[in-house]
């Protein structure tokens, strides 16, 4: 079964862009997932086929016309019913991995490109739009952003990546950043790679891999931390390990 992503932009030679490579390239090659760009100029209906104006109450910029919009959503909609329509904006929600997880697992995803200052407001009253952000900056179009949300997705398709489970113990997956990685040569620079990794022992290099992604995410990410740490005391499967932590 095919995920199909719809892609409503300005810009769609921007696309497939750097899905077209490696993984993404692959299984898109194969069927696991498809993409199409729609032009949402198209949806114009004016002589000049305009799809923005200036913003009410003045300002700098232009804003993106909520009849044009709506023109392209329902016209998408009419093909793709049970995709999602995402907004991508940095206004919207922060994207997360358990959002990655649960648009990779559906119907697919219809996504909505804004440029210059954004969107008419309206168009999120009158249809349902899920506005989402992929970080606190700004870029300058939603492009580059609606990619960004696509290649996560299609990453976690059935079949796309190579080894089922190295998925599991990545970052994010578990609320923790990921462990450290090392490979050959032995020593580089002057510089060992950490013994436990050469000792053969399964169980002693998972756990030093857990102590190792605890301690950098406290340090990097105080945030992820955090609600990592109340999530554990909140299971019972993680009560035990919890009194230990308060020791240390
Ligand atoms: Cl989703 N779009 C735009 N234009 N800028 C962003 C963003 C999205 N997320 C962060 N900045």
């Amino acid at each position: 079964m095919t995920w199909p992503a719809t892609v409503i932009t300005l810009y769609p030679e921007m696309f497939p862009g750097p899905l077209g490579l490696s993984l993404a390239g692959r299984a898109m090659g194969e069927g696991v997932w498809s993409l199409e760009a729609v032009q949402l100029r198209d949806f114009a209906t004016d002589k000049h086929r305009s799809v923005d104006d200036t913003p009410a109450g003045g300002g700098p910029g232009m804003v993106l016309r909520a009849d044009v919009l709506a023109a392209a959503i329902d016209a998408v909609r009419a093909t793709r019913p049970d995709a999602p329509v995402l907004a991508m904006t940095p206004r919207g929600r922060p994207l997360t991995q358990a959002r990655v997880r649960e648009l990779a697992a559906g119907a697919g995803v219809t996504l909505l490109c804004g440029r210059f200052e954004g969107f008419d407001e309206r168009i999120f009253a009158a249809r349902d739009v899920e506005e989402v952000s992929i970080g606190d900056y700004v870029l300058s179009g939603g492009e580059t952003a609606a990619l960004v949300l696509l290649d996560a997705c299609v990453r976690l398709l059935p079949g796309v990546m190579g080894a089922p489970s190295s998925g599991e113990q990545e970052s994010h997956e578990a609320g923790l950043l990921e462990h450290p990685h090392y490979t050959r040569p032995a020593v580089w620079d002057g510089r060992a790679i950490p013994e436990v990794l050469r000792s053969g022992d399964h169980a002693k290099i998972a756990a030093w891999r857990t102590a190792e992604a605890e301690a950098d995410t406290r340090l990097r990410r105080p945030d992820l931390w955090e609600r990592y740490v109340s999530a554990r005391v909140k299971s019972p499967s993680g009560a035990r390990r919890e009194n230990k932590d308060e020791e240390a």
